[in-house]
């Protein structure tokens, strides 16, 4: 690469720019999305911006709630789904909004009603979040045909349906990846000029990595493929090198760490958890549609993780994604204990 042509370059693709050009494939767009994204990176921009200084301006620490999965709800999480919703709402785009801090979701007024369904997880990670580990928001986004009485049956659907979904980073840097259906682009926020810049052009997952993911405290409770799985990433047959074991208990970092180098991320159930513990619409459909755009796969145990039809809001599922050689071991060890 050749760092120096980098640091001058001066055709610089925004976020704004890329949605444009890929609006403009589409005549018959009312630009539309275009819109609703603008929002939705102003609000990603806020949340950067609060994590960055949550030491100094008293972010840290709880709000003294609980949210709807009986989880302790941190400052930050309150404050960041405050800016998220009146963001999607304001931008006249959207229909219903299903937030992981909101029990009920939420009907937008008719008035301000648009044909996008957005389900998000306002802070995902958030018990990382007073140490200073990566934390982030995952989106993602329906289209229905009829909005004027919108029921929650537009946002249980199948994530296949999905049309972009993606997340936002508060890292070392702040990342936005984001897929509309066509590939996985990743764009880093410029701090001093406040946009987010294509840096991740067409990211490819490769087809195989060297590391796994997950949480071994659980192992105890963990069901025959899912152990024997784990087992063969340690004690590899044939000689093969063992993976190594890298776990945040971030969903965003650990994602996207593995879509940049391969590997695979698991939340599996176990016997406390039979339905594992991410949210489908809103952590297992967004990261699956992604991984799938990349050239992954992303598995529920039983199917295609993008087939599952949630039934509830915030239904829970088990998740295995990552690189397509990966997700195929996995995918072989659930059959092959089907079979027995
Ligand atoms: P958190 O509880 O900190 O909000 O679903 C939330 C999540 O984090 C994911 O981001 C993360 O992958 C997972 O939970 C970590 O769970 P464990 O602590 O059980 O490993």
């Amino acid at each position: 690469m050749d760092h120096a042509a980098d640091a001058l370059r001066t055709d610089l693709m925004t976020i704004t720019r890329y949605v444009l050009n890929e609006q403009s494939k589409h005549p018959e767009s009312r630009g539309d999305f275009t819109i609703l994204l603008s929002h939705i990176v102003l609000g990603c921009k806020f949340v950067c911006s609060s994590v960055n200084k949550a030491g100094l301006a008293k972010l840290i620490g709880l709000a003294g709630e609980t949210n709807v999965q009986g989880e302790e709800q941190k400052k930050l999480d309150v404050l960041s789904n405050d800016v998220f919703v009146k963001a999607l709402v304001s931008s006249g785009r959207t229909c219903i909004l299903v937030s992981e801090e909101d029990e009920e979701a939420t009907f937008v007024e008719p008035a301000l009603r648009g044909r996008y369904c957005v389900v998000f997880d306002p802070l995902d990670g958030s018990s990382n979040i007073d140490c200073g580990v990566s934390i982030g928001t995952i989106f993602g986004i329906y289209m229905v045909k009829d909005f004027t009485e919108p029921t929650l049956d537009q946002v249980l659907q199948p994530g296949k349906n999905m049309v972009a979904a993606g997340y936002c980073m508060y890292g070392s840097s702040c990342t936005l990846v984001l897929s509309t259906g066509s590939g996985v682009n990743g764009f880093t926020l410029d701090p001093s000029l406040g946009e987010f810049i294509l840096t991740h052009p067409d990211i490819k997952i490769p087809n195989k990595g060297k590391i796994y993911s997950v949480n071994e405290g659980n192992a105890k409770n963990w069901d025959g493929p899912t152990a024997k799985y784990v087992e063969n990433c340690k004690f590899p047959k044939e000689g093969s090198s063992p993976k190594s074991l890298r776990y945040i208990g971030s969903m965003v970092a650990d994602v996207h760490r593995t879509l940049l180098y391969g590997g695979i991320f698991l939340y599996p159930a176990d016997k406390k958890s039979p339905s594992g513990k991410l949210r489908v619409l809103y952590e297992v459909f967004p990261m699956s549609f992604l991984m799938e755009q990349a050239g992954g796969q992303a598995f529920t145990g039983k199917e295609r993780a993008l087939d599952l039809v949630p039934k509830k809001i915030h239904e829970r599922s088990p998740i295995f994604l990552g690189s397509y050689d990966d997700v195929e071991e996995i995918k072989a060890l659930y059959a092959a204990e089907a079979k027995n």
